[in-house]
């Protein structure tokens, strides 16, 4: 954690002798205004506005030579700071977009801040890049002060910080049963803050611990789909819940859920009964990734337990993570509504995936390929030292081959279907087609003639044992005047 340092006391007095009034600077469009404004701590963020007319001019002082970073960041609009370092005389010494860092000696300087572009609120920041031959500057060591006229011995607050520490609201929920552990305590370092750097560093985790002694007793809701996982073009449930509601009861509950309409259709609203028998139910969509549904208890019945609110269909039609989230707001029936928290939920939607399996023999090494209607190889595999394999694709019919190197192919057609296994037949792969030309004939066996006691080509090596020879030849014969792929056919 970084703490701010004084820049310069100094920068105050001048500010006090320089007034409030404009500084022009020579660099200003004639028709700008310029306003003064002073930049007094290391590392902490100002927040300044600028537009065509109206440039801001940042005074600060250095008691020594720094190497220094000052970074302007747009904040809203559609600003492009342009960031320009003046000296005490408001001559030019440097101007980049953005951001621009440099080394000064001690001395009075200013940095302004104009639109290279647009216009809008910036975040200001001057860090010190380089320390190793400064003497350090006084330190922050207490507590924050709201004095204007700091003194060397305490150590004012950045007039503008932006990020404050943040604290955090767990959004998930646990669910009825599991214990509530959802003390997440926010990481808001009660040291000085560097604001512009301020990140959360801890995400409140929800641990549902399986031995569940206690009931979380706060009101909230918590959406289920069941199943969690399908594929394209397969269904879904969600199921709204509305857990703990007071002794009181509410009255009625009001649902504003967001989807992607992309990736999911929902429909068939379906009011649960948390709220009792025949609750009034009314469904504003679905429309744009967005529904409403409003259900009041009808006379006089109230949601005085946990229960569902209600349910609805889901269609899945893009895999992906389809998330489901709702804002809940909930009567008592005093005329008012309150907000509780809400988990939601996410629906994983796969791609309609099926598998292809069987077993190839062959003395060598078969590689089974699957192709694509369009004849591009969807994915292949290499056979397991037994012959059998197993690949998965999606769902639709392909062209598979089964080949080994001097082998005739074989080849079939089969269906893949969305989750399941379609078994081919096992195939013995005939061997002797060692030119690759699908047939087994004169020319094959006259390359083991050629080679007779070598080891190349491999093709010829057709029982795998390293020699080319009368063994591989013997494989041939049995083969002699075969030709084609054989049929491959699903069992
Ligand atoms: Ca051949
Ligand atoms: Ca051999």
């Amino acid at each position: 954690m970084k703490f701010k340092h004084l820049l310069q006391f100094s920068v105050l007095m001048a500010l006090l002798v320089s007034g409030l009034g404009p500084n022009l600077s020579a660099k200003a469009a004639p028709q700008s205004e310029i306003i003064d404004r002073s930049l007094t701590y290391w590392d902490a963020t100002y927040t300044g506005y600028v537009d065509a007319t109206r440039f801001e001019k940042w005074q600060f002082a250095f008691g020594q030579t720094y190497t220094f970073t000052i970074t302007a960041i747009q904040s809203s609009g559609n600003l492009i700071p342009l960031v320009r370092l003046l000296d005490g005389n408001g001559n030019e010494i440097s101007t980049q977009t953005g951001s621009l860092t440099s080394t000064q000696p001690a001395g009075n300087y200013s940095v302004q801040i104009e639109p290279l572009s647009g216009a809008g609120t910036y975040n200001l920041t001057i860090r010190q890049t380089n320390t190793s031959t400064s003497t350090p500057t006084p330190t922050p060591t207490s507590s924050p002060t709201s004095t204007f006229t700091p003194t060397p011995t305490f150590t004012p607050t950045p007039i503008t910080a932006t990020a404050t520490p943040i604290t955090f609201t767990p959004t998930n929920t646990p669910t009825s049963t599991s214990t509530s552990t959802a003390t997440a305590t926010p990481t808001s370092t009660p040291q000085t803050p560097t604001p512009a750097t301020l990140t959360p560093t801890s995400t409140p985790t929800t641990t549902a611990t399986p031995t569940a002694t206690a009931t979380s007793t706060f009101p909230n809701v918590s959406i289920t789909v069941n199943p969690a996982s399908v594929n394209v073009n397969g269904t879904s449930t969600g199921t709204v819940n509305l857990n703990n509601p007071p002794v009181s009861g509410y009255t009625s509950a009001e649902f504003t859920c967001t989807y992607n309409p992309a990736q999911i259709q929902v429909s068939n609203f379906v009011a649960g009964s948390v709220f009792g028998a025949s609750p009034v139910m009314v469904v504003n969509g679905p429309a744009s990734g967005t529904f409403i549904v409003a259900i009041a208890g009808s006379n006089g019945n109230k949601a005085t337990t946990s229960g569902i609110a209600f349910t609805f269909s889901i269609l899945a039609l893009q895999a992906g993570q389809a998330n489901v989230q709702c804002t809940v707001r909930v009567s008592d029936g005093s005329d008012a509504l309150t907000t509780i928290p809400s988990t939601p939920t996410s629906l994983t939607v796969t791609t309609p995936q099926g598998s292809l399996a069987g077993q190839v023999l062959a003395s060598k090494s078969v590689t089974v390929s699957l192709y694509n209607p369009d004849t591009t190889l969807a994915t292949s595999v290499a056979v397991n030292p037994d012959g059998t394999f197993s690949l998965s694709a999606l769902a639709g019919t392909y062209t598979v081959v089964a080949s080994a190197e001097g082998f005739l192919e074989a080849q079939g057609a089969p269906a893949i279907t969305a989750g399941n296994t379609t078994t081919m037949q096992t195939v013995i792969l005939l061997a002797g087609d060692i030119d690759n030309n699908n047939v087994i004939n004169q020319l094959d066996a006259m390359t083991i003639g050629m080679n007779y006691n070598g080891s190349t080509p491999t093709a010829a090596d057709l029982n795998n044992d390293g020699t080319i020879n009368i063994l591989d030849l013997e494989l041939l014969a049995s083969n002699y005047g075969q030709s084609g792929a054989l049929a491959w056919l699903p069992q």
